[in-house]
C-alpha cells in the first residue's frame, strides 16, 4: 500500500484507529523513528489528527488547525494533548451526581480560549433538579456564563426533547466533549446518535462520582452531520504553559477591562488601580469567575 493520509478516530496507548478518505477503517502504530522524536512530556498523535500512513505505520502528523491540551495528571508527563482539528469545545457539567467544580468549567473555557476554539457549556441531568434552590443555582450559573459571552445549553440526556438546540449547534461540526467522569458525556452522545451504543457507567452511590467508563478518546460520526469526540472523564481540567497575566487574557470579561488597569501586564491579583478587581467588587465581573481565576493561577504556579 502506498503512502496516503488518514484521520485518527481512536487513540489507545500506542495503537490508533484510522479512517481513510474512501471510508475504510484500519489500525496503525507509530513508526519507530516517530516514537523516538516524540518528546516525553506529551502524546504525539491524538484523535482528530490527520496523519501520513504507509502499511499500517504512521509516518507523520499533518499540521494541526488547532488542538486542546491540559496539564497532565500523570507523573512525569507535563501536558496532555486531548484532540486536534475541532470546531467546538464542549464541557459537560452537572450540578450534582457528580458535582462539577466551577474551576473545572473555567479551566476548560480558558484553555479553549487560549487555543482559539469556540466553546459551549452544557449542563446535563436537568431531570435530577427537584428543589427550587437547585433551579436557582442552575439559573445563576447559566446567567454567569451567558453574561461573559459563552453559549450555554441545559439538557437531560434522558429526555430527547431537550437536545434540539444542542444538536443544531453540533450539526456539521467536529465537537470535543470533556467533563468529569459520570457527567453523562457518553449517554448524551448515545442520545444524539442512537446507533452508537457507547458504554455508560453507573454513578457510585457513596461518592456520587462516575467510574471512568470511557477509557480512550474516540471520534464518532453524527447522524445529522458532523462528528463528536467522546473522551474519558477527568477530575481536573487545568490549563498549562501560560503565565497568570496570559490566563487573565483567556477570561473574556477580564481581557476587556485589562487595558484600564494601571499596569499593562497586570495579573489582577494585588496591583494598585486594577480595573478587574474594581469590577469584581462592583459586581460587574462574577465573583465566581474571579475565584476560579485565583484557583487556576495557584495551579499554574504549582506546575
Ligand atoms: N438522571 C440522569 N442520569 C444521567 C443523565 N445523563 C447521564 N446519566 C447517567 O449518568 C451515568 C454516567 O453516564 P456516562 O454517560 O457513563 O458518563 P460519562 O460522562 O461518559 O462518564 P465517563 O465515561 O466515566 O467519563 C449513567 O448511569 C447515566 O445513565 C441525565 O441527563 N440524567
Ligand atoms: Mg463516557
Ligand atoms: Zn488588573
Amino acid at each position: 500500500m502506498k503512502k496516503t493520509t488518514a484521520k485518527v478516530v481512536r487513540a489507545t496507548g500506542s495503537h490508533y484507529r484510522l479512517v481513510y478518505p474512501d471510508g475504510t477503517v484500519g489500525e496503525a502504530v507509530l513508526r519507530g523513528k516517530m516514537r523516538l522524536e516524540t518528546s516525553e512530556d506529551t502524546n504525539p498523535v491524538v484523535v482528530g489528527d490527520d496523519v501520513e500512513v504507509e502499511n499500517g505505520m504512521i509516518l507523520s502528523v499533518l499540521p494541526r488547525r488547532n488542538y486542546l491540551l491540559r496539564k497532565s495528571a500523570r507523573a512525569g508527563v507535563r501536558r496532555q494533548v486531548l484532540c486536534a482539528n475541532v470546531d467546538l469545545a464542549v464541557v459537560v457539567a452537572t450540578l450534582f451526581k457528580p458535582f462539577c467544580p466551577l474551576t473545572f468549567i473555567d479551566g476548560f473555557l480558558a484553555t479553549a480560549e487560549a487555543y482559539h476554539i469556540p466553546a459551549l457549556v452544557v449542563f446535563n441531568k436537568l431531570d435530577l433538579l427537584e428543589k427550587q434552590s437547585d433551579w436557582d443555582k442552575l439559573e445563576d450559573w447559566v446567567a454567569t456564563y451567558e453574561s461573559v459571552g459563552y453559549a450555554v445549553e441545559t439538557v437531560s440526556a434522558l429526555k430527547s426533547g431537550t437536545l434540539k438546540s444542542l444538536r443544531e449547534r453540533m450539526q456539521g461540526r467536529t465537537s470535543f466533549f470533556a467533563g468529569p467522569s459520570g457527567a453523562g458525556k457518553s449517554t448524551l452522545i448515545n442520545a444524539l446518535a442512537p446507533g452508537l451504543r457507547l458504554r455508560v457507567g453507573e454513578i457510585s452511590a457513596k461518592w456520587e462520582t462516575g467510574r471512568h467508563t470511557t477509557t480512550f478518546a474516540e471520534m464518532h460520526p453524527l447522524p445529522f452531520g458532523g462528528y463528536v469526540i467522546d473522551a474519558p472523564g477527568v477530575k481536573e481540567f487545568l490549563p498549562t504553559d501560560m503565565s497568570p497575566s496570559e490566563l487573565a487574557q483567556y477570561y473574556p470579561e477580564m481581557r476587556k477591562l485589562s487595558p484600564q488597569c494601571r499596569f499593562n501586564n497586570c495579573t489582577h491579583l494585588n496591583e494598585p488601580d486594577c480595573a478587574v478587581v474594581a469590577a469584581v467588587e462592583a459586581g460587574q465581573i462574577p465573583r465566581t469567575r474571579y475565584n476560579t481565576y485565583l484557583n487556576l493561577v495557584e495551579s499554574l504556579r504549582a506546575s
